[in-house]
């Protein structure tokens, strides 16, 4: 007699639960207004051969940033940038008289870019408060041939 093959009885099929993803409906919204900070002001400054080209006579309180360019073909210049009430042509020079004391109380260095080869250039970024700020090249007496010159923060 013939086996009549059957398949076992009571298999219980497997009911595969479904999962529902759970997706977040909604909450599209724009990121929180949070105040962004402002970003910095850009003053773009050439050095020249005893000489600045400076962007920045209208500098508020805040965050700048110098994009500094040595644009002579002959020297290597440089910026320093100082804080004080001292008038421009009145910095404290070291004692030989060749450059601007750069170890001087009557000032306060703000930053600088320093060396820089004709053709190359730099950035400093500083926070600025209101004042007077006075910026020069200390290149042996390249303070003295007025490669130098002078801004006002104010809000
Ligand atoms: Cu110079």
């Amino acid at each position: 007699m013939k086996s009549v093959k059957t398949f076992p009885k009571g298999l219980k099929a497997i009911i595969a639960t479904s999962f529902i993803a759970a997706s977040m409906v909604g909450c599209s919204t724009a990121p929180a207004a949070t105040p962004t900070a402002a970003p910095p002001q850009v003053v773009n400054v050439s050095l020249t051969t005893y000489g600045f080209k400076f962007t920045g006579d209208k500098i508020k309180p805040g965050e700048v940033k110098f994009i500094v360019k040595n644009d002579a073909t002959d020297l290597q210049h440089e910026i320093l940038l100082v804080k004080t009430d001292l008038a421009l042509d009145k910095l404290p020079m070291s004692s030989d008289g060749t450059e601007v004391d750069e170890n001087s109380k009557d000032y306060t260095k703000v930053g600088s870019v320093e060396d820089v080869e004709p053709g190359k250039g730099g950035e400093m970024t500083a926070k600025l408060d209101a004042g007077h700020y006075i910026y020069f090249c200390n290149k042996a007496a390249h303070y003295t041939l007025k490669m130098r010159g002078e801004f006002t923060v104010a809000p």
